[in-house]
């Protein structure tokens, strides 16, 4: 029989304590509790480096399931404690052993971070440490965090650092597998906040080795996380300490409409978000407006939700004593972090706007759009629910078709009173509808929601289609099942096309997602040769004719109109004959693209494309 010293007992008690109830510790015994363990390893390591004694992480997921983490700091104390063992058996085997070797450095206390080694120890079946420190390296194991060993020294050498290695136990955890992503983000993350320091992973079970280092820290992240959208200006950047609280801040605005902020304390993602998040959105708006009142013509004050369209931020605070809530514990509640982070905010982003006024105004400017876009948005809402209760009536000018079979109901937007007529006489009218729409339609995207509803072709085009627009569209509504566009073969032709585009990928996007939405293509030459008459679409089909015929009378079609009815049915309207090129949106990244092109000021770049989009579209012959 083994005489328990009250100390002994005591430590036995806290052991199994953690082994009881593992959720008050780490949070659960799921996938998350797990990877829980390591990073209560890491985050020590972490602090070595804050406190300016480690620049290297090694993080090692060996076959066996186990793990192991390296760092080059100080080394785990292994002097003789207060309590009469090695500082290390102390760390190891006592909830939040402190004392004399407790670190003066931003540790997370709060939530479940910064529990302890102990922790770890407790829910594994096995930890071994290795600790190179005076000199020397020290060793020593433990099995379900009972020591199996003493404190040994194995070896010497003049480095310093600690690496522990553990073994998750099966029997507290559903799972005991590190998952690699999971590892990889989080580290990843880790570098970025933590510039200068290298952290490595290896994957002993996958053969991976990746290196996460960041030379340029939280500015990096951001560019990282900005990579693919286009930037306003380059990276701002600042840093502050107050009152032993350190903030970091990066800002950068593009011309997206999302908002990315990424808030840390202590470094844990405070993905709740908490003071430091409430701060920073108060102060970047305050400074904002503050410059915009001072330096920018015709402004009005702007709202938080404006400022942050298009906004990449992280946010990086240390908390000397943090506190968080919530119900992944990654709320920050500190409310002296609040009003720290928005007056440093509010006067450093005011100073670097008046620094950099180009940038500046171009923010504004961001900004401004988005409080337009917003209203618009508003009102434009507002004015299709009214819309939507008035019954709309099919306007004067449509030639509607007589079929009630929505599937073969088509209708035909044609351009110019001239071609609108002889389409209506050439036009098969049981199921062929048209509406003839007068010069230029406005440009919904300069002109807002708005003024585009008061336009009557678009009026018109709303009440003929009858399923709706924007957020309201009913595609089942739809009274025709193909609605074809058809414009002259030039480029006032391809401008309405244009426009009308423009309209529909931005009020009825269903109706192209879904194939409704059609181009037709008229010919571009009528070749006679002897009897015989050949329409041609294409100049590669006019070289190809005009080789094999020899000499021909050649028609250049400029528009429509030089067309009789009999001639504009046969090549541009039976069904037959006809060629259709159906309006399709490939994939994400071209309806990106497209929207992108469509939308932007760049008009040349607008009609190139469309050029280009109706070319590439399938021929269809329906
Ligand atoms: C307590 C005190 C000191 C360092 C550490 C703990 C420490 C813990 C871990 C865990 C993983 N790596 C670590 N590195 C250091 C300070 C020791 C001193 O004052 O010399």
């Amino acid at each position: 029989m083994t005489d328990y010293t009250a100390e002994q007992i005591e430590v036995l008690d806290d052991m199994e304590a953690i082994r009881k109830r593992p959720g008050m510790y780490i949070g659960g015994v799921g996938v998350r509790g797990l990877h829980h363990l390591l990073w209560e390893i890491v985050d020590n390591s972490i602090d070595e480096a804050l406190a300016g004694y480690c620049d290297l992480i090694k993080v090692i997921i060996h076959k066996d399931g186990s793990a192991s983490v390296e760092d080059n700091g100080r080394g785990i104390p292994t002097e003789m404690h207060e309590l009469g063992r090695p500082a290390l058996e102390v760390v190891m085997t006592k909830l939040h052993a402190g004392g004399k070797f407790d670190r003066k450095v931003y540790r997370v206390s709060g939530g479940l971070h910064g529990v302890g080694l102990s922790v770890v120890n407790a829910l594994s079946e096995w930890l071994e440490v290795w600790v190179k420190r005076n000199g020397k390296i020290y060793y020593q194991k433990y099995e379900r965090s009972k020591p199996i060993t003493k404190l040994k020294i194995v070896g010497e050498t003049q480095e310093h650092g600690t690496i522990v290695r553990f073994k998750p136990d099966e029997e507290i955890f559903e799972t005991t597998e590190f998952n690699y992503d999971i590892v990889a983000q989080r580290l990843r993350e880790l570098a970025y906040l933590n510039k200068g320091l290298k952290i490595i992973l290896i994957d002993e079970r996958i053969n991976r080795y990746t290196e996460f280092y960041s030379e340029e820290g939280i500015v990096g992240y951001v560019k990282r996380l900005n990579r693919n959208k286009n930037v306003l200006h380059d990276v701002i950047y600042f840093s502050k300490i107050k009152n032993g609280l350190q903030i970091e801040v990066a800002i950068q605005f593009t011309d997206s409409d999302v908002e990315t902020v990424y808030p840390f304390a202590n470094n844990i993602h405070t993905i709740e978000g908490g003071t430091h998040v409430v701060g920073f959105r108060a102060g970047l708006t305050r400074a904002l407006n503050e410059f915009g009142r001072k330096n920018i013509k015709k402004f009005t004050s702007l709202s938080g939700i404006d400022v942050r369209e298009g906004l990449t931020a992280l946010v990086s605070v240390k908390v000397p004593e943090p506190q968080f809530e919530g119900q992944t514990k990654t709320k920050l509640t500190n409310s002296e972090v609040k009003t720290a982070v928005e007056s440093t905010v509010y006067y450093e982003m005011l100073s670097w706007l008046e620094q950099h006024p180009s940038e500046a105004n171009r923010i504004i400017e961001k900004c401004l759009m988005s409080k337009r876009a917003r209203e618009a948005a508003r009102k434009a809402r507002e004015l299709v629910k009214r819309r939507n209760e008035i019954s709309v009536t099919l306007p004067g000018k449509l030639a509607d078709c007589s079929s009630r079979n929505p599937e073969e109901r088509e209708m035909f937007i044609v351009e110019g009173e001239s071609a609108g007529g002889s389409a209506k006489q050439a036009r098969d009218r049981r199921f062929q509808a048209i509406l003839p729409i007068r010069g230029k339609i406005i440009n919904v995207e300069k002109s807002g929601m708005i003024k585009a509803l008061k336009n009557e072709e678009i009026k018109s085009i709303i009440a003929t289609i009858g399923a709706g627009i924007g957020k309201e569209f009913d595609i089942t509504k739809s009274r025709y099942k193909r609605i074809i566009i058809m414009t002259d073969a030039d480029v006032d032709g391809a401008h309405i096309r244009t426009l009308l585009l423009t309209f529909f990928y931005r009020y009825m996007k269903p109706l192209i997602e879904n194939g409704y939405l059609y181009i037709a293509q008229p010919p571009l030459y009528r070749v006679k040769k002897g009897r015989k008459t050949y329409y041609v679409y294409s100049e590669n089909e006019l070289q190809n004719l005009l080789e094999r015929l020899g000499n021909a009378e050649v028609q250049r079609y400029k528009g429509l109109g030089e067309m009789n009815p009999e001639q504009l049915w046969e090549t541009t309207m039976n069904p037959n004959n006809r060629i259709l090129n159906q309006v399709t949106i490939e994939d994400a990244i071209k309806a990106e693209n497209l929207f992108k092109v469509l939308m932007g000021d760049d008009v040349e770049a607008r009609r190139q494309f469309i050029m280009e989009h109706s070319r590439e579209v399938r021929n269809l012959d329906i």
